[in-house]
């Protein structure tokens, strides 16, 4: 296009991330403005380099899809004749049980986008991975930076305490390529994180006694309308009904409670017959109900949450924020089979854990792995405190543990479980 014959006042630049969209454009006073394409010296796409990094390295819950790892970065240079990735080999690397923890391996691409998302596969998902494996696929790529991302289905059966991580040993875009750096720093780890809760305003009424079976609970109306107990542990056994009472210190019509289990251990209370209890609006001073575990309930420590809150002035009837008024208390039930059969094989396969209580060194012997068991220790709260492999007669340093119970959970779906003191 020719410029008019003007005198230009002026002359911008314009400057698009695809280098062919840019334009040069002048204001011509009284003759309107005038725009060209600047020519761009087109060229093959070559390879420039590649790398992966670690971004997220948060906690991940069980039973979550598509969960980020890592990332795979390729830059390239050119336009025309665009490069294609066509496959990635990974490692589950520093993983600590890929079988148990991983259902499906996935690859996401976000062009030039730095941020993980799974709008855009890239080839099929692996199933299962442990070690090596690959990924194919075919993704035309632009020119500049790409990015590229492994992700994890996390199993529903995940442990608490594990890790999981990975490590991109290859590419192949044409040609095969190892990235500067395939083994990026950091890990996720697998850990229980509830959503918090509470209650907004400073209420009369509030939980100020809990009882669960033999475990009772008194209490003042906590901070922020949220108190933790989960150092509170009550014992409930599957299929046997607990009597639970809850007082509300200052009872109105419109109050309600609400309780919920976490049966399935994966850190929320949105799955099967996770509310145990709903009042609807009961102003009564105490509450009574009782909870029995429903069959599917996953053996082990987890959370129970009750709220109380007033139906009539800012409800919230969710296990998730802050309602008005009221109060959240948080606490920890230990589920126990009661199956005969089942108890018999855990009797069977008894750990032989000593001294007990332990100071400085634990034993721990497990006599009926052939091959090395896994196994980790959890504290009161259910938090992993340390995992390993048994084989044969196992000793721990624990010297630097502080005080108090810890339970040995033996095997992927602990085959056999134990409870140690430390002083
Ligand atoms: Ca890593
Ligand atoms: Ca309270
Ligand atoms: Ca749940
Ligand atoms: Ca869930």
């Amino acid at each position: 296009m020719a410029c008019p014959n003007v005198i230009v006042m002026e002359l911008e630049m314009h400057y698009a991330s695809d280098p062919t969209q840019s334009k040069l454009r002048a204001a011509t006073y009284g003759r309107g403005l005038w725009e060209t394409k600047v020519s761009f010296a087109s060229s093959p796409m070559t390879f420039v380099s590649s790398t992966t990094k670690q971004d997220n390295t948060s906690s991940i819950k069980p039973n979550q899809p598509a969960q980020e790892i890592i990332k795979i970065q390729i830059n390239t240079s050119g336009d025309l004749a665009p490069l294609s990735a066509r496959s990635f080999s990974f490692d589950t690397g520093e993983s600590s049980n890929p079988l148990t923890d991983i259902t499906l391996a996935r690859v996401y691409y976000t062009g030039g986008a730095n941020g993980f998302s799974t709008t855009t596969p890239f080839g099929d998902a692996y199933v299962s991975p442990k070690g090596d494996f690959t990924i194919n696929g075919e993704q035309e790529m632009i020119n500049g930076t790409n990015y590229f991302w492994l992700a994890y289905d996390v199993s529903a059966s995940a442990t608490v305490g594990n890790i999981l991580d990975a490590a991109c040993t290859s590419l192949n875009i044409g040609v095969d390529v190892i990235p500067d750096e395939t083994n990026p720093e950091g890990h996720r780890l697998i850990e229980l994180i509830y959503c918090d809760a509470g209650g907004t305003h400073l209420s009369q009424e509030h939980i100020s006694l809990v009882t669960i079976g033999s475990v009772q609970q008194s209490s003042e109306d906590g901070m922020d309308g949220y108190q933790d107990f989960t150092a509170t542990i009550a014992e409930l056994m599957i299929g046997v009904s607990t009597p639970v009472t809850v007082q509300n210190n200052v009872p109105f019509n419109s109050d309600e409670l609400i309780i919920w289990a976490d049966w399935n251990i994966d850190g929320d209370f949105e799955d099967e017959d996770e509310q145990v209890y709903k009042s609807g609006p009961l102003g009564i001073t105490t509450y009574t109900t009782s909870i029995t575990p429903p069959a599917h309930a996953k053996p082990g420590l987890t959370r129970l949450r009750i709220r109380l809150h007033d139906t009539a002035f800012g409800p919230n009837a969710t296990p998730c924020g802050n309602a008005n008024l009221g109060e959240v208390e948080d606490y920890t039930i230990d589920v126990k089979e009661e199956t005969v059969g089942i108890a018999q094989i855990k009797t069977e396969r008894t750990i032989v854990a000593y001294p007990n209580p332990v100071s400085n060194e634990l034993n721990i012997e497990y006599p009926y792995n052939l091959i090395s068991t896994p196994f980790y220790i959890t504290n009161v709260l259910g938090q992993s405190h340390y995992q390993g492999f048994l084989s044969g007669k196992t000793i721990i340093q624990t010297n630097q543990w502080p005080p108090g119970i810890y339970f040995i959970h033996v095997g992927v779906k602990t085959e056999s479980q134990a409870r140690v003191i430390k002083f």
